[in-house]
């Protein structure tokens, strides 16, 4: 079949407008989830009000989708996967494609041309190098240690961090920084690492001026459920398409992207795709971190143990319905500020509805993993909300205990495959840290209290908790251990 390119891109598919030549946005992390989010809505702004906003993307490490994308013209198609209807549309954003950990001259470069108005991150919450206690930057994580020394930074962060510096000291040009990761105060935590690195860099008050001065950082709050493509996205895209595309992404239908309205040189008409700009995006962080990904989390670890391979899978069951239903309802709802005009109930049944699509077969081991890095924004928070209220948390400890089960299972449990397939990049620190542990209750406690932060350790309580329900689920299963914690 040939292969999709622009002399046969179907334009009848062709998501909003295609972008200029010009690149006004430099984006790290070629993800699926930009690829299907920001990138679409930026195609859809562009169709609304042309502007110079074509996309310069950066991959983290490999040239694996730049290779396939710019095999067909930087086009690739995203397919919707909706119980009511099937959709493809062509993307035509991309304009220039790097790789974060070979290209680093070229992308401090880009990070300093003034035409450069704008950088996303989607670098996800293990790219920003925060200690897990602390919530400052990890100055001990390998990427960072290595791009502090050597000065030529191959991660994201410190390519963010060194491109700003230089940029400052070429033209100083105002720009504006804006995560899309799921992150608590998305803008105001990577201000503050990129401070704390060009800090450690040595950079001079005069940057670190300018940084607060020219470089805004807006918060936002980003959602879209997009799984890791299969073999079944690539045939559905070539029998609408009519073409091979190398690098299709599949997404659920509900997009939500909110942002606050602080740009430094200009951005583009995203309200014209739906996006909302409002002074209130924490108070939709903090509804989307805890109710969306607290929930799913939840899902995925007891779904993990349950050996069930999906998420609609895993929340089918109804002991893992009933406990999320009431960690959302008990436990993380009374901890959110919420917006104006939030309606809790239908955003929770809304909730349940997405977690419950077939089609989009999102895998419990993609939520499940990077538990060390997604769990700190989500649980401690609302557990240390409920403890201070003098109420017990216990569907949040069952959280903590099931990630421990799959991820770093004590000695001779096999938490299964489907807990076997999740990717922890801390499991070897975690190891080391429970290697003194003489049963379950001692290796899940020495676990939680180096990896929660310190005020959600200093309720001795809850770590007891979560060593009560990891050690249930190691004798009893985790049926039992849903049982007692909805029982308590
Ligand atoms: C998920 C998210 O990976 C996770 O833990 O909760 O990737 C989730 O699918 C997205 O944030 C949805 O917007």
């Amino acid at each position: 079949m040939t292969r999709l390119s622009r002399a046969n891109l179907p334009q009848a598919h062709l998501i909003g407008a295609s972008a200029p030549q010009q690149t006004g946005i430099v984006h790290f992390g070629l993800g699926n989830f930009h690829r299907a989010h920001a990138a679409v809505n930026t195609a859809l702004a562009l169709a609304a009000e042309p502007g110079e906003w074509g996309i310069l993307g950066i991959a983290n490490r490999s040239r694996r989708v730049t290779t396939a994308l710019q095999e067909q013209d930087f086009l690739y198609s995203v397919v919707t996967l909706d119980p009511a209807a099937e959709e493809v549309g062509v993307v035509d954003v991309h304009r220039r494609l790097l790789v974060a950990a070979e290209d680093g001259p070229d992308i401090l470069a880009a990070a300093a041309d003034p035409a450069h108005k704008i950088i996303t991150l989607t670098i996800s919450e293990t790219g920003y190098h925060l200690d897990p206690r602390t919530g400052l930057l990890d100055l001990a994580a390998a990427d960072v240690a290595s791009d502090l020394a050597s000065r030529a930074p191959a991660s994201p962060l410190g390519q963010l961090a060194f491109g700003l510096m230089r940029r400052h000291a070429e033209n100083g040009a105002p720009i504006s920084v804006l995560s899309c990761d799921n992150l608590l105060a998305a803008g105001h935590t990577t201000r503050a690492a990129v401070t704390q690195f060009a800090q450690e860099a040595e950079a001079s008050e005069d940057f670190l001026g300018w940084l607060g001065d020219s470089v805004s950082f807006p918060n936002a709050m980003v959602d879209r459920i997009v799984p890791a493509p299969t073999d079944e996205t690539s045939a559905t895209a070539a029998r609408v398409l009519g073409v091979e595309d190398a690098s299709p992404v599949p997404a659920e239908k509900f997009s939500q992207w909110v942002i606050e309205d602080d740009f430094r040189a200009g951005r583009p008409r995203w309200e014209a795709a739906g996006v909302i700009f409002t002074d209130e995006v924490e108070k939709y962080e903090q509804v989307k971190l805890r109710l969306l990904n607290g929930g799913h989390s939840l899902i995925a670890y007891l779904g993990g143990l349950y050996r069930r391979d999906t998420i609609p899978a895993s929340r089918q069951q109804p002991f893992i319905e009933d406990c999320v239903r009431a960690c959302l309802m008990q436990e993380y709802l009374p901890s959110i500020d919420q917006p104006t005009g939030f309606d809790a109930d239908a955003y929770v049944q809304q909730l349940f509805a997405r977690w419950s699509n077939t089609v989009l077969g999102d895998k419990t081991a993609r939520v499940g993993s990077d538990g060390s890095t997604k769990l700190v924004q989500r649980v401690p928070i609302p557990a240390v909300a409920a403890l201070d209220r003098g109420r017990m948390p216990h569907q949040l400890a069952l959280t903590v205990a099931g990630w421990i089960c799959c991820v770093c299972p004590p000695a001779g449990f096999d938490p299964g495959p489907v807990a076997a397939a999740m990717i922890e990049p801390k499991a070897d620190a975690l190891r080391a840290v429970a290697q003194g542990a003489t049963n379950v209750a001692s290796h899940a406690r020495a676990i939680a209290e180096a990896s929660l932060p310190d005020d959600l350790v200093a309720h001795g309580a809850f770590v007891e908790r979560v060593a009560d329900l990891a050690q249930i689920i190691v004798t009893g299963g985790v049926r039992a251990a849903a049982a007692d914690a909805l029982a308590a």
